[in-house]
C-alpha cells in the first residue's frame, strides 16, 4: 500500500509538472497581463523545468483580476467561452471568471468525484440550496450531480418552508447548501414543527463559508445527517477544489487540478511543510481562466501524511478563515471562527452570532452578540471567561433574544465593523 502511493505521487508530480508547462506556456502566448509579469521578471516558459521552478512565477491576485476586468485575463477567444460567472465582490468591483466547454467538463469531473468522496451514489435524491446563478455554488453542484447520475432538485437557496415541504414529499437524501443556512433549516423545520430526524436525509455537503467542528456536531446532531466540508473559489474553478473523504481528517486538494502552495501573506515566502499560512493555487488543466500562483487569502496548513481513505492528493486542514477576515484584537490574531468554536461549546446558546467590532480610543473591543433562550448576567460572564481562556481576549457579550439576528440564505455575514460602517 505504502509502495502503491508513493508511486501515485510520483505519477501524480508527473502529471502536475506536465500541466504546469502547458499552463505556462498559454498563459505566456496567450494573456499579455502574464507576458508582461513574466518578461518583467526575465522568465520565459522554456525556465520551467520542474515543479521546484513554480517558486520563480509571478503571484497573481484579486487585484489583478479586478485591473483586468472583465476579460483581460482570458486565455481564449470569446467565441470558446460557454459560461461566465461572477463573484460577489463584497468591496469593489466584482470579478468575472470564464469557462470553455472543456472547463465546464473538467468541473462537473471535479463534482462528481466530490460527490462520490462523501458516498453520493446515483440513487440519491440531491436537494442543492446553493444559490443558482452567478455564484459558482449552484450550477457547480448541478453539473455534478447529473454527471453521476443521481436526482437533483435545483432549488437554489432561499423559500425555506418550500425547502422543508419538498425534502419530506420528495425524499431528499443529500442537501448541499451553506452550513449557516443548513442550521436556519434546522431552526424553521422545528417551527413548522417537522422532524428531521425522521426524514430520509442523510448527508450534508457545505462549504462557501467557514464553519468550525462545533458547527458540524450542532447540524449533524439538529439534521441527523453526516456532513462534509467542501471548499472551492470562483477564480479558481467554483466548488470542488478541496472536500472531505470518509476519514474526515483534512479537505483533499484535486492536485492533479490544482497545485498548492502555502506562504507567508506578509513576505509572499513559501513556509516550511506543514506550516500555517496563505493557501496559493496554480490551475493546471484550465483553458479559459488559466491562473498562476493565485493568492487565495485563505489560511490553513497542508498535511502532508498519507490519508487512511488511500486517496493520493494532498490534504489541508479545515479553512479558519480568510487574512482579510481576521480580527486584530488588541494585538490579537482572531478568526470569527474560532469564537464561533466557543460558542458552540456553551448549551445554552443558539448557534447564530455576530461579531461586533467598535473603536475605544486608540484601541478596537469586540462585541460578541449571541441568542439566548435565558437571559442571564451569570451566562455573560461565563461566555466571557470562556473566550479569554481559549483566545486570551476580552470580549463585551451581548445576549439577545432568539430569532434576533439575521438569517443568511447563502454566505453567513458575522463581523460588522461600525468603524467601517461611520466612515
Ligand atoms: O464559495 C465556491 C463554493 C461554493 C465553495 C459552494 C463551496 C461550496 P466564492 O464565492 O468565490 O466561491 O468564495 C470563495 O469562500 O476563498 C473562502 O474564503 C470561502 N470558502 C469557500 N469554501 C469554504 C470552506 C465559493 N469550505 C471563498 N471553508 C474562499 C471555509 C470557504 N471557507
Amino acid at each position: 500500500m505504502k509502495n502503491q502511493q508513493r508511486k501515485s505521487r510520483t505519477e501524480l508530480r508527473r502529471i502536475q509538472l506536465d500541466g504546469l508547462k502547458e499552463t505556462v506556456k498559454r498563459v505566456y502566448e496567450n494573456v499579455p497581463f502574464y507576458k508582461n509579469c513574466f518578461d518583467r521578471l526575465g522568465i520565459t516558459p522554456e525556465d520551467i523545468s520542474s515543479l521546484e521552478d513554480l517558486e520563480k512565477l509571478p503571484f497573481t491576485t484579486k487585484e489583478d483580476l479586478r485591473d483586468n476586468y472583465p476579460f483581460g485575463l482570458l486565455a481564449v477567444p470569446m467565441k470558446d467561452i460557454v459560461r461566465l460567472h461572477a463573484s460577489s465582490g463584497t468591496t469593489g468591483k466584482a470579478t468575472v471568471v470564464a469557462y470553455t466547454k472543456k472547463d465546464i467538463g473538467t468541473w462537473a469531473g471535479l463534482m462528481e468525484r466530490v460527490l462520490r468522496y462523501c458516498g453520493v451514489t446515483e440513487s440519491d435524491i440531491i436537494q442543492n440550496a446553493y444559490g443558482y446563478g452567478l455564484f459558482t455554488g449552484g450550477l457547480g453542484f448541478h453539473y455534478g450531480a447529473e454527471k453521476l447520475g443521481a436526482t437533483v432538485v435545483p432549488i437554489s437557496g432561499g423559500n425555506t418552508k418550500r425547502q422543508i415541504n419538498l425534502m419530506q414529499d420528495l425524499g431528499s437524501t443529500v442537501l448541499t447548501c451553506t452550513p449557516s443556512y443548513a442550521l436556519h433549516l434546522a431552526e424553521v423545520a422545528g417551527e413548522m414543527k417537522v422532524d428531521l430526524k425522521k426524514l430520509p436525509l442523510k448527508v450534508g455537503i457545505f462549504g462557501a463559508e467557514p464553519w468550525s467542528e462545533k458547527m458540524r456536531e450542532e447540524i449533524e446532531e439538529k439534521l441527523s445527517i453526516k456532513a462534509f466540508d467542501i471548499y472551492g473559489l470562483s477564480e479558481v474553478m467554483g466548488p470542488g477544489v478541496a472536500c472531505e473523504c470518509s476519514a474526515q481528517e483534512g479537505l483533499h486538494i484535486f492536485e492533479d487540478h490544482f497545485i498548492p502552495e502555502i506562504i507567508d501573506p506578509k513576505t509572499g515566502k513559501t513556509l516550511p511543510p506543514g506550516s500555517e499560512g496563505e493557501l496559493v493555487l496554480t490551475t493546471i488543466t484550465k483553458e479559459g481562466l488559466p491562473l498562476i500562483r493565485y493568492r487565495t487569502r485563505d489560511i490553513t496548513s497542508l498535511i502532508e501524511e498519507e490519508c487512511s481513505c488511500g486517496a493520493v492528493h494532498v490534504r489541508m486542514k479545515k479553512i479558519m478563515g480568510r487574512s482579510d477576515d481576521m480580527l486584530i484584537i488588541r494585538g490579537v490574531n482572531v478568526f470569527p471562527s474560532q469564537i464561533e468554536s466557543v460558542l458552540m461549546t456553551i448549551d445554552e446558546l443558539n448557534p447564530h452570532y455576530l461579531l461586533v467590532i467598535n473603536k475605544k480610543g486608540t484601541l478596537d473591543e469586540l462585541e460578541v452578540w449571541v441568542e439566548t433562550a435565558h437571559k442571564s448576567g451569570d451566562l455573560s460572564a461565563r461566555i466571557s471567561r470562556e473566550i479569554y481562556a481559549v483566545l486570551g481576549i476580552n470580549v463585551k457579550i451581548n445576549l439577545v433574544p432568539p430569532k434576533t439576528l439575521k438569517r443568511s440564505e447563502g454566505k453567513a455575514v458575522r463581523v460588522l465593523n461600525k468603524n467601517e460602517a461611520a466612515l
